[in-house]
């Protein structure tokens, strides 16, 4: 950054724009297939022309957001939203459409068994059935070359007294233990958390410590998912981001933004600053790097918007935080920050998140052969008018994605 011309870039500074591009281009969003079907809140589910019908035109519609953005060439999966007789076949046409099939969700909330919970359930049977579902969560993983299996568990109580904290915690880690002993040397279980939802008085895994707790006596193959709309107003976000990076156990993030809780909205759409504030986290962390294993995925639903378009959206908004977090000039933060220069080290940061990136990013875009304003080309494309005419009767995203 120029320090003289604040929110411009640095003409000059060539070696630092040429490998804030080549991370951008390394950057990718995974995105999720019940983006695509109709969502909706208790009250009404509205539908959109054109809703995928099954997981094959999920994954189609997926694809359009990797061919416009090239950034998102992941799909992840929910069990049993997107259950099929041939995983092959389906990871086959993921392939052919130029993206793959990346983390599998599983769901054990949505059967009536699971009134009182699932893996924390009082009832082994319950449980039993419960862990069992994880285990086949596994096969589908292994038929479609996935290696993630993520897991946001709905139990909790609604009232003081309903049943044992304590005994609930006891038989959620079991049940993860014989779904972790399962695992191949090379699979990991990302477990989420989440304040509050469907219950109301306890929940069982609600938050970053509890899922931090179980992932450490399950062993290196558990990490935590932070799902950015899963926090109470005010949470300092980022320092959960920082912790669980020092920790090595920051798995994956679902991404989206929230005004009140869980409102799976388009990522970056209520607070930008927020969303750069955890890529800042990320880029110091060299986090950015696959090698490191955090999976950047989108947990979101499009409730009166355009799905293929409100996910288009989603990965821009992702990049734009991103470049604003790979602008930040980290030798003149870190003598500002060890000199106690309180407003010079501030002042890096606003520097870099008051840039205009959208420049670069239409450069990076057109550099990858693609056009530069993702959301217009894709209107252009003709596919929504053409999926409208050719899809009657969408399905239903499932519940409360
Ligand atoms: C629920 O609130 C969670 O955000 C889950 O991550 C997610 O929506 C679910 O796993 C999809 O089944
Ligand atoms: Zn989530
Ligand atoms: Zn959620």
């Amino acid at each position: 950054m120029d320090r003289s011309t604040p929110g411009t870039l640095r003409k000059d500074a060539v070696v630092t724009i040429e490998a804030v591009k080549r991370a951008l281009l390394a950057q990718t969003v995974e995105v999720p297939s019940w983006a695509y079907g109709n969502s909706g809140t208790r009250f009404k589910v509205f539908t959109t022309p054109g809703t995928p019908r099954d997981p094959w035109e999920k994954i189609a519609d997926a694809a359009q957001v990797n061919a416009f953005t090239g950034a998102a060439p992941r799909v992840s999966l929910h069990v049993p939203w997107d259950e099929v007789e041939d995983y092959d076949a389906l990871a086959t046409h993921a392939r052919d459409l130029g993206v793959r099939i990346g983390t599998i969700n599983s769901n054990v909330f949505q059967d009536d068994d699971y009134r009182l919970g699932s893996l924390a359930n009082p009832d082994p049977a319950v449980r039993a059935k419960a862990v069992a579902h994880h285990l086949d969560c596994l096969e589908v993983m292994r038929a479609v070359g996935s290696t993630d299996l993520k897991i946001w568990l709905a139990d909790g109580t609604n009232y003081p007294g309903q049943d044992s904290i304590r005994a609930r915690q006891d038989r959620i880690a079991d049940g993860l233990a014989e779904i972790y002993a399962a695992l191949r040397p090379d699979e990991r279980i990302l477990l989420e958390y989440k304040f509050f939802e469907p219950f109301f008085y306890t929940t069982d895994v609600p938050d970053w410590g509890t899922s931090l707790v179980h992932c450490l006596a399950l062993g290196d193959q558990a990490q935590v998912v932070l799902d950015t709309g899963h926090h109470a107003p005010g949470t300092n976000i980022e320092f959960i981001v920082a912790q669980l990076l020092r920790l090595g156990r920051l798995g994956a993030f679902d991404f989206n933004s929230r005004f009140y809780a869980d409102d799976d909205l388009i990522v970056g759409a209520a607070d930008p600053f927020q969303l750069f504030r955890i890529m800042h986290e990320i880029v110091g962390a060299g986090a950015l790097d696959p090698a490191l294993g955090v999976n950047f995925m989108l947990d979101q639903c499009h409730n009166i918007e355009e799905k293929i378009p409100g996910q288009i959206r989603s990965i821009t908004n992702v990049q734009e935080a991103t470049a604003k977090a790979l602008l930040v000039d980290a030798d003149a933060l870190d003598v500002a920050q060890r000199s106690g220069d309180v407003l010079g080290a501030n002042d890096v940061l606003m520097d870099a998140y008051n840039t205009d990136v959208r420049p670069l990013l239409a450069q990076v875009r057109q550099e990858q052969g693609l056009d530069p304003h993702p959301l217009r080309a894709f209107a252009a494309s003709g596919y929504a008018d053409r999926v409208a005419a050719e899809r009657v009767g969408g399905t239903q995203a499932g519940w409360g994605a």
